[in-house]
């Protein structure tokens, strides 16, 4: 079984968390069931950005949840994680893995049904299908790929697929029926009251 299997997936984003440290978030969220963290970070110094991915480790090690790193491979390098998720403009696939390495994960973020074909033609761990929803969290993104945009690239990848965007307790379901092997969710999670109820609701409904 795969470990992204039915699985949620969670993405951090400092300003969503209601000023709650990211490392209380986080372990709230993998105790209510996250199987899978990125650290995602878009405005702090390379030495924050390191520190809290080594807090993060640190906190993930006992529940064995792997950590993956977007987009910086010096910080994914340096902390050790367990993988790094790069966009189309980030450090290209190739290299990437050749300093990663073969046995960590490396997910790639794809836009359409021709970015999904592509991917085929490397050995990446999953692609992220971005975004399925237009959402406030991220608004540099391409067009929503929409249910029939997801359906149209779970069709053609022969990569497990994680959706994100835009995704909730609503239409987490859809995802999954839509070819998704999980589900990737911001603001569901690190904007929750309850974190920990908020990720066991959102398990809850991709498990049924
Ligand atoms: N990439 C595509 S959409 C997105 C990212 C990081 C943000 C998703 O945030 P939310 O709050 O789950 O809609
Ligand atoms: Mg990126």
């Amino acid at each position: 079984m795969s470990i992204f299997d039915k699985s949620l997936y969670l993405v951090t984003d400092r300003l969503l968390s209601l000023g709650r440290p990211i490392e209380f978030v986080v372990e709230e969220a993998v105790k209510g069931g996250v199987s899978i963290v990125q650290l995602r970070e878009k405005d702090c110094s390379t030495l924050n950005f390191y520190e809290v991915a080594v807090k993060l480790k640190q906190c993930l090690r006992p529940y064995n949840v792997p950590l993956i790193i977007n987009d910086r491979i010096d910080i994914a390098l340096a902390c050790d994680a367990e993988g790094l998720h790069i966009g189309q403009s980030d450090m290209p696939y190739s290299i990437a893995r050749k300093l990663m390495g073969k046995n960590k994960i490396i997910g790639l973020s794809v836009e359409n049904v021709e970015q999904a074909e592509q991917a085929n033609l490397l050995d990446v761990d999953y692609i992220g299908a971005s975004p399925v929803f237009s959402t406030p969290t991220k608004t540099d993104t391409a067009k929503a790929l929409g249910l029939d945009g997801l359906r149209q690239i779970a069709k053609i990848s022969r990569h497990p697929i994680v959706g994100i965007g835009g995704i909730n307790i609503d239409n987490a379901k859809d995802i999954i029926d839509a070819g998704a092997e999980a589900i990737a969710v911001v603001s569901a999670i690190m904007s929750a009251e309850q974190p920990a109820k908020a990720a066991q609701e959102l398990i809850n409904r991709i498990k049924l």
